[in-house]
């Protein structure tokens, strides 16, 4: 059997919970061999509050790494993260485009640890135009799934609802919105959607303080399960189960922050 390929467009998160550290390590989880293009070098000033410093790289760049690792041929599934300018949407959508990519996971990524600022407003805009089209399936949390819909802040289940079907008519085959800590519920709440269905899975939220990477990884899981031929509910309904035991084992790394543990669904610390 060959091995299955997987590709994430994202951002480089140095403290290497998020972004493509969480995707590639995800990747590696599942058995698929993991490419990156970097969009996004993203910093934590220790000594300002963990500040975070987004610095997007040039969209040729990001053209230069995508033909290099599509030079083999395609992938079998591809995820999006934090792309850092209109340029690199762009860029990302032509390139979908001209390989004919499939299993196109979007993570429209537009706040870190799912406060309420959008860190470029602009980008949201072009996520939605030029992205959500060939989304199989998109994975909101919260806030952006308001932001996408239009709707605006999103409270209950019900709101969940109503901007899931928005998010279906802007083009997406399926979408995942995650309630996560946002939701006011005793729960932790997704909501699957493919326009016809929806599939609530519910599990009791962790009381766990590190989950730094948590909706990078969850869409990372999602993006391997299909390049493993999952269904996309099948390949939904594991990616939860393996973040939530990437929560269940997060650990601190400073006085900041405390990243999920990519490898805890595996025990990947057992290894060798
Ligand atoms: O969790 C959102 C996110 C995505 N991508 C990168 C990040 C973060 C948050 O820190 O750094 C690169």
């Amino acid at each position: 059997m060959s091995i299955k390929k997987t590709l994430t467009i994202a951002g480089s998160d140095s403290s290497g919970g998020a972004g493509l550290q969480a995707d590639l390590k995800t990747f590696e989880e599942y058995g698929t061999f993991g490419f990156s293009a970097i969009t996004t070098i993203v910093t934590m000033d220790p000594d300002n509050n963990w500040a975070h410093g987004v610095t997007p790289i040039d969209a040729k760049l990001v053209r230069e790494q995508l033909k290099t690792i599509l030079s083999g041929g395609p992938v079998d599934a591809m995820k999006t993260g934090m792309l850092g300018s209109i340029d690199i949407i762009k860029a990302t959508r032509e390139v979908i485009d001209q390989y004919d990519l499939k299993n196109v996971v979007i993570d429209p990524v537009m706040v870190c640890k799912g406060e309420d600022e959008l860190i470029q407003p602009e980008n949201a805009t072009a996520i939605r135009d030029l992205l959500l089209p060939k989304a199989i399936i998109t994975t909101p949390n919260l806030f952006e799934a308001g932001q996408l819909s239009g709707l605006g802040k999103l409270t209950t289940i019900d709101d969940m609802k109503a901007a899931a079907k928005k998010i279906i008519d802007l083009g997406a085959k399926y979408v995942v919105i995650k309630g996560g800590k946002a939701l006011k519920s005793e729960k932790a709440i997704d909501l699957l959607y493919d326009g016809q269905d929806f599939t609530v899975f519910e599990v009791d939220k962790i009381a766990a303080s590190h989950n730094h990477g948590a909706g990078c990884t969850f869409a990372a899981a999602i993006t391997a399960g299909l390049a493993k031929g999952m269904s996309v509910p099948e390949a939904v309904s594991k990616a939860k189960d393996f973040v939530t035991a990437a929560i269940k084992e997060g650990f601190p790394l400073n006085q900041f922050i405390g990243p999920v543990w990519h490898g805890a669904y595996n025990q990947a610390e057992k290894r060798i």
